[in-house]
């Protein structure tokens, strides 16, 4: 609900073109003027957080994760919500009714700290999670997507560090978080779903340093950012949701290498992971049809295919690392029957496959490492009765514990 992409289908995409080109022009001004700060506050007639903005941006040591899982994809607080860089999976929450956000700072089932982030529209903004600034503690990229206003929310803790207005870009656009140049700061690429325009804005904390207009595509086509050859740089795989069609293409900045990859029918859908450990973005194929999975390790373009078992259409995968191997780890969740099963995976093969207690189906699962021993665990929302738990993972043992009644949350409060 809080990512509805309400977009407004006004033809105004060679405004948007221009306003892209001109963002390198923008750029001075953002870099010489904080005049832009204020204008953030006017959205929702209230404050947009609570906490005012310090003048200066935060210090910038280039310290790694304190999680002890030795692959970024699981412990990058550009992926990972962490807010104070500690290596435990922070939470945020959405209240539905009022539009509150709430950061909650976790120590396993405990609540460290938490701060609202004040009210929205939910029907309007969106918000993608980033480390523009690359401290190791998660930031926002907040968009309007009805007036393409587009805000970059530094976090330390439950507090905002700074935030700035960016330039705006038109409602038909959508914005996806990478790191195109490999400086482990969060990048911003554009894609246009009407026109299929895309855009790559390179950002340097809150300046955007430069912003370039790349290859139009298919409109049919949807873009994911992955790292298929491990050097750092993200990458976009592009696939054709209709024909099957996938395509690869290797960043390098703004410099795009294209490659075509097997083309897998409209059946099959994908998540992503790192199934062998070797910080190449790996793929699980799922044919939503059949129930037929198979994994993908890449290695730039060259693909080792391997099926692993067929589980029914009530079935979904969601990813983590339940042993701390570096290899990421496939849940599976019934959200029918309330069974669950952990595949520990090996490359592409399922080293070993737990048989986890089931749950009420109306549970739902949202997976991190909250007490930051390297091993993800998973979050248990009720949404009816609030009786919220977490299962602690240590490879396939899951241990559970309660979130005290103290911090329950309310049912119109939502987490990812
Ligand atoms: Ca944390
Ligand atoms: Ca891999
Ligand atoms: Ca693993
Ligand atoms: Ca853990």
């Amino acid at each position: 609900m809080f990512e509805n992409k309400s977009a407004l289908s006004l033809d105004t995409s060679s405004w948007a073109k221009e306003s892209l080109e001109k963002t390198e022009v923008l750029t001075t001004s953002l870099n010489t003027s904080t005049a832009n700060r204020s204008s953030a506050g006017t959205l929702e007639n209230e404050p947009l957080f609570p906490q005012m903005p310090t003048d200066s941006l935060p210090t910038l040591p280039p310290v790694g994760s304190s999680n002890p899982n030795p692959n970024p994809y699981l412990t990058s607080a550009a992926i990972v919500p962490d807010f104070n860089g500690d290596g435990k999976t922070d939470k945020m929450w959405v209240n539905v009714q009022t539009g509150e956000i709430l950061v909650r700072l976790m120590n396993g089932t405990q609540i460290v700290e938490q701060a609202s982030l004040g009210q929205y529209d939910l029907k309007t903004w969106s918000y993608k999670t980033a480390d523009f600034n690359s401290d190791n503690k998660t930031d926002f990229l907040l968009r309007n997507e009805q007036t393409g206003e587009n805000v970059v929310v530094l976090m330390d803790g439950t507090k905002v560090a700074s935030f700035l207005t960016l330039d705006r870009v038109d409602p038909g656009w959508s914005a996806n978080i990478g790191d195109f140049n490999g400086d482990r700061k969060t990048d911003i690429f554009w894609h246009n779903g009407q026109t299929g325009q895309n855009a790559i804005w390179q950002m340097d904390g809150t300046t955007v340093t430069s912003a370039t207009i790349l290859e139009t595509t298919d409109v049919a086509l949807t873009a994911t950012i992955v790292d298929f050859d491990g050097n750092g740089k993200s990458d976009i795989f592009w696939r054709n949701n209709t024909s099957g069609e996938n395509t690869a293409w290797f960043m390098d900045g703004s410099e795009a290498t294209k490659y075509d990859l097997q083309a897998q029918d409209a059946s099959w859908t994908t998540t992503l992971g790192d199934f062998n450990g070797d910080y190449k973005t790996d793929i699980l194929w799922r044919n939503t049809a059949s129930g037929e999975n198979k994994i993908w390790t890449m290695n730039g373009v060259f693909v080792t295919e391997g099926t692993v078992n067929t589980l029914g259409a009530d079935w979904n995968a969601k990813i983590g690392d339940f042993n701390s191997d570096g290899k990421t780890d496939i849940f599976w969740h019934n959200a029918t029957t309330g069974e669950n099963t952990a595949w520990l995976m090996d490359g592409t093969n399922v080293s070993s496959e737990a048989f986890l207690p089931s749950n009420s189906p109306g549970l739902t699962a949202s997976l991190g490492d909250f007490n930051g021993d390297g091993k993800t665990d998973v979050y248990w929302r009720d949404q009816q009765g609030s009786a919220d738990k977490i299962w602690n993972m240590d490879g396939t043992l899951a241990t559970e514990a309660a979130i005290a009644d103290a911090d329950k949350l309310t049912p119109e409060w939502y987490t990812a």
